[in-house]
């Protein structure tokens, strides 16, 4: 029986899922995530910060926030052609998404026509786009929308009563707006939160909550681990619980069922075998390649390896003819290249 999809969760059934006996709770959402997902396929994204640093928002967790010394290199946006042949190098290496990240509390109008252009190249190497700009007014959720963006990432981060704990700059209900623009203008919704931001138990419940009942739900989930970042004001957060995070990944998995779950930050602390269990809980997404927007990500080659333990396969993007748009790339940054295809599962192992 296909799971039931709600937006009426209340705080109590949420925390009723995180309270149930571990193994309940994975039989549970290991059999959710059979209903809509192949349990041995893993998306693959790839980030790429296009705008780095000197953010003036002050998100406690972030180490590109101006008001907080990191050592961070700051960065420019970055030009139109570096960007596609980062996205080129990323869908050689196999992922099927380039997300691109920036530093902004939200775009200005004058950055449009270069974000316009990067969502067009990367389009056009048959790569889905995702783009992460900050906080997006409906008319700009419309521009990008009609320039072929596919996602708009843009998450929650945690629930609304810890929220105002972690940033001042911009409130819950800028996000749920934004959020809503981004629906509205028929782009794919990507959102989801941080864990291990000295959270409670409950602000773990409330935000997936939140995500939850959303009118529809998001089609990706990120569930980040907090990195923490030497500078930021949760540098010294204690380590989080690895089962508590295996639970968070477990529960968003039962009340989102046709959304990706993804395994985001922080997964370079996490064992083998702790990533085995949250691909178990149902996440099937990950960022892939050794950077995410500014910290660490583990070896691209590790999770190859990783993925061949488990029996994974990187879920690849049907129905599309890669010849043509390879070439019309390579044609487009100036290269002659023939054709190569998302094989790099064959070409690492
Ligand atoms: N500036 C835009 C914004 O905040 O909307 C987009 C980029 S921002 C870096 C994207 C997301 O990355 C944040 O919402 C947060 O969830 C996540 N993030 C940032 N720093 C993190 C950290 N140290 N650990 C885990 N997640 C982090
Ligand atoms: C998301 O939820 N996690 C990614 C992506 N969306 C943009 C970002 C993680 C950033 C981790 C800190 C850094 O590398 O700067
Ligand atoms: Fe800026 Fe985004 Fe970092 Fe917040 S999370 S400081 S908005 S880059």
């Amino acid at each position: 029986m296909q799971p039931v999809i709600r937006h009426d969760w209340t705080l109590e059934e949420i925390q009723a899922l995180f309270k149930l006996p571990f193994n309940d709770l994975l039989f549970k959402a290991h059999s959710t995530h059979r209903a809509y997902f192949n349990a041995n396929e893993v998306q693959v994204s790839t980030l790429l910060s296009i705008k780095t640093g000197a953010c003036p928002e002050d998100c406690k967790y972030c180490p590109q926030s101006a008001r907080y010394d990191t050592g961070l290199h700051k960065e420019k946006l970055l030009e139109v052609k570096k960007v596609l042949e980062k996205a080129k190098q990323a869908k050689k290496n196999g992922s099927t998404r380039f997300c691109m990240g920036a530093a902004w509390r939200n775009p200005k109008d004058r950055d449009i026509p270069y974000i316009v252009e990067m969502i067009k190249g990367v389009r056009a190497l048959n790569l889905e786009t995702c783009m992460t700009l900050g906080m997006l007014s409906r008319e700009q959720a419309i521009t990008l929308q009609q320039a072929g963006l596919d996602y708009y990432n843009h998450n929650l981060d945690t629930s609304p009563e810890y929220y105002g704990e972690i940033i001042t700059t911009r409130t819950f209900k800028d996000r749920l707006d934004t959020l809503e623009n981004v629906r509205a203008s028929g782009m794919k919704v990507c959102s989801g939160g941080i864990v291990g931001m000295g959270e409670k138990a409950s602000d773990r419940a409330g935000l997936i909550r939140s995500l939850a009942n959303l009118d529809a739900h998001p089609e990706s989930v990120p569930i980040n681990m907090l990195v923490r970042v030497e500078g930021t004001p949760l540098a010294d957060n204690q380590d989080f619980d690895h089962l508590e995070f295996i639970r968070t990944i477990a529960v968003a998995r039962i009340v989102l069922p046709k959304s990706y779950v993804r395994l985001s930050a922080g997964r370079t602390e996490m064992s083998e075998e702790m990533q085995a269990m949250c691909f178990f809980a149902g996440a099937n997404s990950i960022f892939y390649g050794e950077k995410l927007l500014t910290t660490e990500n583990p070896e691209a080659n590790s999770d190859m390896q990783l993925f061949k333990k488990l029996g994974i396969q990187p879920e690849q993007r049907r129905g599309y003819d890669d010849t043509v748009t390879v070439a019309a790339i390579s044609e487009a940054i100036g290269e002659s290249q023939n054709k190569e295809s998302a094989l790099f599962y064959n070409a690492a192992l």
